[in-house]
């Protein structure tokens, strides 16, 4: 727990040395008011919380009965309370059902972070019986990073040749795990296309032959963001959304960024489900997402 928190709270480092850090260097010494407040206002800004979340922030820290010599860790304190407001109902477990097998596929653009996802993802569920399709086939070097993470976790990939068709590949990797008795099948896909349009006839056509295979899935569509990528991580949501259906985020590279307050945006204007955060390139970097440990992690309580 202890490990955990620390892993949190040392991924989230940037982000909350610039909002704790900035806090402390504003109320230091002085009182809460019209000044102050609108120095609050800008650091949550500078740390991308995004325009609508901060003020809605501001608005209900304003509206309460701070005392007005009240001591910076209660400060942060109320601040931390209103953040995790707005991120609780993003707060949800990727739970599978016992019908096997489950699908799990991965979206986003190119080095957002699906390939490293998957390896963590499969290391998390360690114990069922999984395997990887290779479904980038787009880039070689894709399928080659996806099989080091399957040959470190012992884990069956399923692949073809370099720029063949993804959706053909899913067809036989899907009946192939059927036959096999795969429970839980991660499904990686390419990021980079000619172009967007082409990028979401790729994934649309994939997710029309997964049904083929099983009508139920994909059980779980993810999308993986790059938390350094400021608010084009807002229009990557929508647009996702659109083309297949997200059900879940993935916020990696928090570790990257000191503007961590993205995933407050994210959750404020889209209200998706959070699954987990990443936290760095191992492993072990992948946290399941908890409104009030994060929140407290980002004002450094
Ligand atoms: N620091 C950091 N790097 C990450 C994280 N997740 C992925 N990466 C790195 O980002 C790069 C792109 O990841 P990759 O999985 O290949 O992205 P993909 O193109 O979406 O498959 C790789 O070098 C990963 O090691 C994270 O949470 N933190
Ligand atoms: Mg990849």
């Amino acid at each position: 727990m202890i490990n955990w928190f620390g892993k949190l709270t040392g991924g989230l480092k940037k982000t909350s040395d610039k909002i704790s850090g900035g806090i402390s260097d504003i109320f230091f010494g002085k009182k809460i008011d019209a000044a102050t407040i609108e120095d609050l206002e800008e650091i949550l800004l500078l740390a991308d919380m995004g325009y609508q979340a901060t003020t809605e922030i501001i608005k209900k820290f304003s509206a309460q009965k701070v005392d007005k010599a009240a001591d910076i860790s209660a400060i942060k304190q109320k601040l931390a309370d209103e953040i995790c407001t707005i991120l609780k109902p993003c707060q949800q477990e990727l739970v599978f059902s016992n019908e096997t097998p489950q699908i799990v596929l991965l979206v986003g653009v190119n080095g957002a972070g699906k390939t490293t996802t998957i390896g963590k993802l499969a290391h998390k569920f360690k114990g069922k019986q999984i395997s990887f399709i290779a479904g980038d086939t787009f880039r070689a070097a894709a399928v080659e990073q996806l099989k080091v993470w399957g040959d470190r976790n012992h884990i069956k990939v399923y692949s073809g040749t370099s720029g063949c068709d993804a959706a053909g590949l899913c067809y036989d990797g899907l009946n192939a795990a059927i036959k096999n008795g795969d429970e839980l099948v991660f499904i990686d896909t390419a990021g980079r296309l000619q172009n967007k349009a082409d990028l979401a006839e790729e994934l649309k056509k994939i997710v029309r032959v997964i049904k083929k295979v099983i009508p139920q899935a994909p059980h779980h569509t993810l999308l993986c963001v790059d938390a350094t990528g400021g608010q084009n991580v807002l229009d990557q949501v929508k647009t996702f959304k659109e083309i297949c259906g997200v059900n879940g985020v993935i916020m990696n590279k928090l570790d990257g960024t000191a503007k961590g307050g993205i995933l407050v945006a994210v959750a404020h204007e889209t209200k998706v489900p959070i699954y987990y955060i990443g936290v760095g390139e191992g492993i072990d970097d992948l946290q399941e997402f908890n409104a009030q440990s994060f929140s407290r992690s980002l004002l450094g309580l």
